[in-house]
């Protein structure tokens, strides 16, 4: 495999864990990992890094010259919880960003773009339970908005001009080595942090709350199964649902109670509920299994103790 890969965003929840797998794939010098900030420890010393502003179409291409990069992962983005603080912000970032990268790809500067969309495309009118991959699409958050149209700013580039632009709706992601930030699905992380260094933690969703979730190992390895996937197998270019599991808090406190018996969860849902409450409950993601054969591996069973067993290591 001879691709240069540049990931925009790298610092992020995702793009940490990204940049390291990708590395082990195409070799440490041939993954660029860029952010405005820097990263982990392990990201900013096994390879290349370069600070770049996501939404400067011209830095990014320099750096596509200098490396000879052929595909480029964006990922930065900012979240639904911090989007619906700096609407315009959030457009300016999620939209610029994606526009100039997808201009670098009509213009023949790189081959391949994957771009992260989400389950905020959808709204509170589309079917919650699940969720089919073309529904009713009505979302009421800024990064819903941005997210929808991006998708389908990635099948115009498609359809228009040939690029080649592919794109998951992502669930809530559990990971522990970089935490998330902004966003209405971090609960879901923060609970295990909470549960082992307070041995309570106080919900800011309702304990029925279901929303579609995924362990980090398999959102990498979704997102690197979608971009190895052969052309003619990838059918649609907007975005892929992607669904692994889903809980409600009640539930993921039940699983940490199995390892922590004394762990108390209470609720006091914020206005965050609301943003949770617009959101499927459970995927349909057959299209994704059919079309470049994904399948999830991790439950909640298997996540709980993933998650207690390394952050328990890490902060030692
Ligand atoms: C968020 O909660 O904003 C994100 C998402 C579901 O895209 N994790």
């Amino acid at each position: 495999m001879s691709e240069i890969i540049l990931i925009i965003g790298a610092s992020g929840q995702i793009g940490n864990e990204l940049t390291q797998e990708l590395r082990t794939i195409y070799g440490n010098s041939n993954v660029i990992a860029s952010d405005i900030k820097e990263g982990s420890e392990e990201m900013m010393s096994s390879g290349p890094f370069e600070m770049m502003d996501a939404t400067d179409k011209e830095g990014i291409l320099g750096i596509v010259k200098k490396h000879n990069v052929t595909q480029v992962y964006l990922l930065a983005a900012m979240l639904s919880v911090t989007a619906e603080k700096h609407p315009k912000k959030a457009w300016d970032l999620n939209m610029n960003s994606l526009l100039g990268v997808l201009d670098l790809a009509k213009e023949k500067h790189i081959k391949q773009v994957f771009w992260p969309s989400s389950i905020a495309v959808f709204g509170s009118t589309t079917p919650k339970d699940n969720t089919p991959q073309k529904t009713i699409m009505e979302p009421s958050t800024v990064y819903g908005i941005s997210k929808l149209s991006g998708e389908f700013w990635c099948n115009y580039y498609h359809e228009k001009y040939g690029v080649d632009v592919r794109s998951i709706r992502y669930p809530g992601i559990i990971s522990w080595k970089t935490k998330p930030g902004g966003g209405t699905t971090d609960y879901a992380i923060d609970i295990y942090f909470k549960a082992l260094k307070e041995g309570a933690y106080e919900c800011f969703l309702s304990e029925n709350t279901r929303l579609p979730m995924m362990y980090m190992n398999d959102a990498v390895a979704a997102t690197i199964q979608l971009m190895q996937a052969k052309h003619i197998d990838v059918k649609l270019r907007t975005g892929y649902n992607l669904g692994a599991i889903d809980f409600t808090p009640n539930e993921m406190a039940l699983e940490i109670k199995k390892h922590l018996p004394d762990f108390k969860i209470s609720y006091h849902p914020d206005f965050r509920q609301e943003i949770a409450a617009s959101w499927p409950s459970s995927i349909d993601d057959s299209a994704a299994r059919t079309d470049w054969n994904w399948q999830h591996k991790f439950d909640l069973s298997a996540i709980t103790t993933e998650m207690l067993k390394n952050i328990k290591t890490e902060s030692i």
